[in-house]
């Protein structure tokens, strides 16, 4: 009878010991935004400020910004190979290597940020983005929220489904599929890239976030027409973590970095709710040339019925996408039912005459 040996394979998190709890340890970061971007890279220091506070100096921070480590749109595959511990960006970059990650950014038509917040945190949300982000070695926890996002610079209005066709506009995530299927020509840029690209022609249209971060862009100098969100109903960035370096901190220092990412979060939050307010005023006050529109019902049906198509799709090929889908769904039919009797209810009372 041939002995069956059982070999038992130990996966020593990168053949790194766990530090001690006399160590000081620095970390790296990496964020996809360019160096002292508003509102996302006051973020990330804020959030190596607090780590630094909240250790009493025992865990530092670096955090490199694109323009250190060249890939703004890299960061899963930099954080995952361990070239940096850390990562702050935006789960959607990441769909077209793994398309289930797309789900934990925003979906149009989708969840505002505190429904959103309430799916993570009360609901699902947290225990199925460890499930999409665990085989490949990565932590992920929900890294600030920019509110409703607008739907985009454009150079020339859109009164029909037409004047889409062949468009060439910056999107990233699952609004650039749905405006692909309605005959955009979608890509996704980083920031850092956008202005150019939209000035040269090589896009005609982009959207990146609202007032907060679109001021300092001036994207409104080449595209006047800014069009009402749809698309991105609360945009949740993310932090990612090298599992093997999470794995090695001492306990208290892991909670350091959980609770100062949660913290900066809902810091980030406000201040994009904040920074959206100001912004605007200013924006409405110094260029008037801006003109607020809202895509017809005709656009919007078109984009409604591509939504719900692309989406029983992905549910039909993939398990887990179907499990991720129909939780957001559900999730979002029992929020709504509370949002229509109060913030809803309550902004039509102010409005009625
Ligand atoms: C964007 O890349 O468009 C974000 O909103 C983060």
């Amino acid at each position: 009878m041939k002995a069956i040996i059982t070999v038992a394979l130990v996966w020593v998190g990168a053949l790194s010991p766990a530090w001690s709890e006399s160590d000081t340890i620095q970390l790296t970061l990496a964020e996809s935004w360019g160096e002292g971007a508003p509102v996302f890279g006051e973020t990330t220091r804020r959030f190596a400020t607090l780590v630094e506070q909240l250790s009493g100096g025992r865990l530092s921070v670096q955090v490199d910004s694109a323009n250190v480590h060249g890939q703004p749109l890299g960061i899963f595959d930099l954080v995952k190979r361990g070239e940096y511990d850390l990562g702050h960006s935006a789960s959607y970059y990441w769909k077209d290597s793994v398309p289930n990650t797309l789900y934990f950014s925003t979906m149009p038509f989708g969840m505002m940020a505190v429904e959103r917040y309430a799916w993570f945190y009360q609901g699902e949300g947290m225990a199925l983005m460890d499930e999409v982000y665990q085989p490949h070695n990565l932590y992920s926890f929900p890294g600030g929220n920019t509110g409703v996002q607008m739907g985009g610079w454009f150079r020339s209005e859109i009164r029909t489904l037409e004047d889409l066709q062949g468009l060439r506009m910056r999107v990233p995530g699952f609004a650039g599929e749905v405006l692909s299927e309605v005959g955009v020509e979608t890509v996704n840029l980083p920031s850092t890239e956008l202005f150019d690209a939209l000035k040269s022609g090589e896009l005609d249209a982009l959207e990146w976030v609202g007032p907060s971060l679109d001021l300092d862009m001036e994207f409104h100098s080449v595209a006047p027409y800014y069009y009402t969100g749809w698309h991105e109903p609360g945009t949740e960035l993310q932090f990612l973590a090298n599992r093997d370096t999470f794995d090695r901190l001492p306990e208290d220092l892991q909670n350091v970095l959980t609770i100062a990412m949660r913290t900066v979060a809902y810091d980030m939050w406000i201040l994009s709710h904040h920074r959206s307010a100001v912004n605007w005023q200013q924006m409405e006050r110094e260029y008037p040339n801006i003109q607020v529109r809202s895509f017809p019902p005709e656009v919007m049906n078109a984009l409604r019925d591509a939504n719900r198509r692309l989406l029983a799709e992905r549910a039909e090929q993939d398990p887990l996408a179907e499990r991720i889908i129909h939780s957001l769904a559900d999730y979002q039919k029992g929020t709504r039912r509370w949002i229509d009797i109060s913030e809803r209810a309550y902004l039509g009372n102010m409005d009625a005459q």
